[in-house]
């Protein structure tokens, strides 16, 4: 009997997902441990078919938590030299509240937890028992804003910085460009990994990654304190899909409070964190001139005048008012939407620094894809929403569940214009979810 999609999905998580250690691995030999971003994205498409799963893979990812409320970016659960940098490279012991239990890395990743614990509520068919769930993780992901809030924000904005291109979950893309220019790393000696699994032409050369490891080196030298990191990063960049996390996981937070009752001091500071986030966001990221959200180099006090599909997300967190979205959709059609592309390419398809195969710097995710998906179905722009959902389950059903895709057309007539990893899991997990709201 042939696999639906739907199956075929779900067959992709259950064989990612890793019994010992429950956790869900992004993809086989190229990402072999958990990862803080992923792990929220997957726990949604298993919450369809596997509440148990979900709330493992949510579960496993905030045990590993520091007692600062910082949550890694990567958390290595078995060691493998099939990856680098690994464990010893990142070295998260240096920090004097990292999780002894658990290596890891001493950076973090667009914060989705709050949002994924209010989808799986949607999702569940149970919802007292997965209210019961959540009572017993919200707190931790309360913690982890606190951290932000805390530790992020030098100049006291209401917007968190990153202080790392891998923090972003957007790792090559163009916009870093203008940060490397203002560094001179050494030239490293070290051994890639990830160009024997997947062609070096969908990945970023050796020099992005001699930058990527002279920021880390920077803030091992300083135990990864936070302070010091602000004071020293060369890269240190207010990003708007970062942020939007953020506030997205900030409001949902909010409701989930609501529906346990009884944690009016949580709400009421995170009411405080969202109105400041929200009107510095707005203030400070969107750029009349482009007509979307560009990011922020703290470190030269600049903006960073791109678009990205991160230009766009602030629409899943109902940040713009009205009349920003449709000059924000306005621009996205012109500019990503033409006839001969898939929505929704992860730069900007007029730049020149575009490039449709590599990586971050032009293919279409499904991750933001979702996340666009939502966004413009909240905002009442339905027919492009639709065209979003659509081209997504397209290209899935095409090319197979690949990390990323070609945005244009032309390239997808024999069906191979899927890139990076297969098998990925948010490519299925989403997919799940698109396939059933
Ligand atoms: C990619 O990033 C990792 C580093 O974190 C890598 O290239 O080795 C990014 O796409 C990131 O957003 C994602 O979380 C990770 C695992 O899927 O892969």
């Amino acid at each position: 009997m042939k696999k639906t999609l739907q199956q075929k999905a779900e067959h992709i998580l259950d064989s990612n997902f890793k019994t010992e250690g429950e956790f869900t691995i992004p993809c086989e030999n190229l990402y072999p441990f958990q990862w803080f971003w992923d792990s929220g994205l997957i726990a949604i498409g298993f919450a369809h078919y596997d509440m148990q799963k979900a709330e493992k893979e949510i579960k496993t990812l905030l045990k590993a938590q520091w007692s600062n409320g910082f949550i890694p970016h990567i958390i290595f659960h078995t060691e493998t030299d099939s990856y680098f940098p690994g464990a010893n490279f990142h070295r998260s012991d240096l920090h004097p509240e990292s999780n002894p239990k658990y290596k890891s890395t001493g950076m973090t990743q667009p914060p989705v937890t709050g949002f994924v614990l209010k989808e799986i509520y949607r999702i569940s068919e149970d919802k007292g028992a997965t209210l019961k769930f959540i009572e017993s993780q919200i707190d931790k992901v309360y913690d982890n804003h606190r951290y932000f809030y805390e530790n992020r924000d030098p100049q006291n904005e209401g917007l968190v910085y990153i202080y790392h291109n891998w923090e972003s979950g957007t790792d090559n893309s163009p916009i870093w460009d203008d940060i490397w220019k203002t560094m001179n790393p050494p030239e490293y000696d070290f051994e890639r990994r990830d160009t024997t699994h997947v062609d070096p032409e969908e990945r970023p050369s050796k020099r992005e990654y001699d930058h990527y490891l002279h920021i880390i080196e920077i803030a091992k030298a300083n135990n990864y304190n936070d302070e010091k990191i602000a004071e020293l990063s060369p890269f240190l960049v207010q990003d708007p899909l970062f942020n939007a996390m953020l506030i997205k996981s900030n409001e949902s937070l909010i409701e989930l409070y609501k529906l346990i009752g009884g944690h009016e001091n949580k709400i009421k500071q995170l009411k405080k964190w969202q109105q400041k986030s929200i009107t510095s966001f707005n203030d400070k990221l969107f750029d009349e001139e482009l007509g979307a959200y560009v990011h922020y180099d703290l470190r030269n006090e600049r903006a960073l005048k791109h678009l990205s599909s991160s230009s766009f997300a602030p629409l899943f967190a109902n940040i713009p008012d009205t009349e920003k979205a449709e000059t924000m959709v306005k621009v996205m059609m012109e500019k990503f939407g033409n006839e001969n592309q898939y929505l929704c390419a992860s730069f900007d398809p007029t730049s020149e620094r575009f490039n449709p195969k590599k990586y971050w710097r032009g293919p279409v995710w499904v991750n933001l894809n979702w996340m666009l998906y939502n966004g413009l179905k909240q905002y009442g722009f339905n027919d492009i929403a639709e065209r979003v959902k659509t081209d997504t389950i397209t290209i899935i059903e095409n090319n197979g569940f690949y990390e990323y895709f070609d945005s244009r057309k032309e390239m997808h007539k024999d069906n191979k214009a899927g890139y990076g990893g297969n098998n990925f899991s948010w490519t299925a997990a989403l997919l799940i979810d698109l396939l059933n709201e």
